[in-house]
């Protein structure tokens, strides 16, 4: 499929700064224990914001091959916004990625269909790779099926931008996260295929092809391998597994 598979771990508001020491080495040791293959996956970790500058220390000292992502950003540049972080910040941390709009900011936070887009812009103004996650709630489900809610939400946050824009996208399904319950690797083929769709309509057939998305919600070991082989599927946000070394170890190495 010539994208590089992308297995991200969303730690949400686990682990402070000193675990994420622990963690981050652990997981990195237990890699190179297990003789795991540097460049066949990308790793990307999203700790809390108070972890970021920890990590990024310790990823550069130690050469730790895996790429920072923050799990949300302000969509405002700077100025006189009380407890928000600037994607100029997150960038002087040598982030990578950005998560935004995730389906627990959307739901606890009331992030619009246009906030999101303006993060997305934010992100991209920065040099940061937005993870754009889309995804239907059970009742979404049950009145409109699968696609068409993770479909708007995605037209919306794509709107506007350059052809060729770098972005990823995580098809999240509500009801899968952090449930147990995950989407069955066929429903997440449908919606991803629709989803690359949505990308190649706004940003052209040559970013449809070379964007990853990934699938979120109950990504486990078990059942990662399945994901995978989707032709559409090209990674995972993973939560919950993403916080046990062994467990997340085993998701980056699904292919072996
Ligand atoms: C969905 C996912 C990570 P979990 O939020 O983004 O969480 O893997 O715990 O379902």
């Amino acid at each position: 499929r010539g994208r590089l598979p992308f297995i991200a771990g969303n730690w949400k508001m686990n682990l402070d700064h000193l675990q994420a020491v622990a963690f981050v080495q652990k997981l990195h040791w237990t890699l190179k224990d297990a003789k795991h293959e540097e460049g066949s996956v990308e790793v990307g970790v999203f700790p809390p914001f108070t972890d970021l500058r920890t990590v990024q220390t310790l990823i550069d000292a130690d050469k730790i091959p895996f790429a920072l992502g923050a799990q949300d950003l302000s969509q405002h540049d700077g100025g006189a916004y009380t407890g928000e972080v600037s994607g100029a910040f997150l960038k002087k941390l040598d982030c990578t990625y950005v998560i935004i709009g995730h389906s627990e900011r959307r739901q606890y936070h009331a992030e619009s269909d246009e906030i999101v887009a303006d993060k997305v812009k934010a992100a991209l103004r920065h040099g940061l790779v937005p993870v754009i996650c889309v995804g239907e709630t059970a009742e979404d489900l049950e009145r409109f099926g699968a696609s068409a809610v993770p479909v708007g939400q995605l037209q919306a946050a794509l709107d506007g931008l350059s052809a060729g824009a770098d972005v990823v996208v995580a098809y999240e399904p509500v009801w899968a996260i952090g449930s147990g319950q995950a989407a069955t690797p066929e429903q997440a083929q449908e919606v991803c295929a629709k989803l690359r769709g949505v990308v190649a309509e706004k940003l052209g057939a040559d970013a449809a092809a070379r964007t990853r998305i990934l699938y979120g919600g109950s990504v486990k070991a078990a059942n990662i391998a399945a994901f995978m082989r989707q032709p559409d599927v090209d990674g995972a946000l993973v939560g919950g597994a993403s916080l046990v070394v062994d467990e997340f170890a085993a998701i980056i190495r699904y292919q072996k």
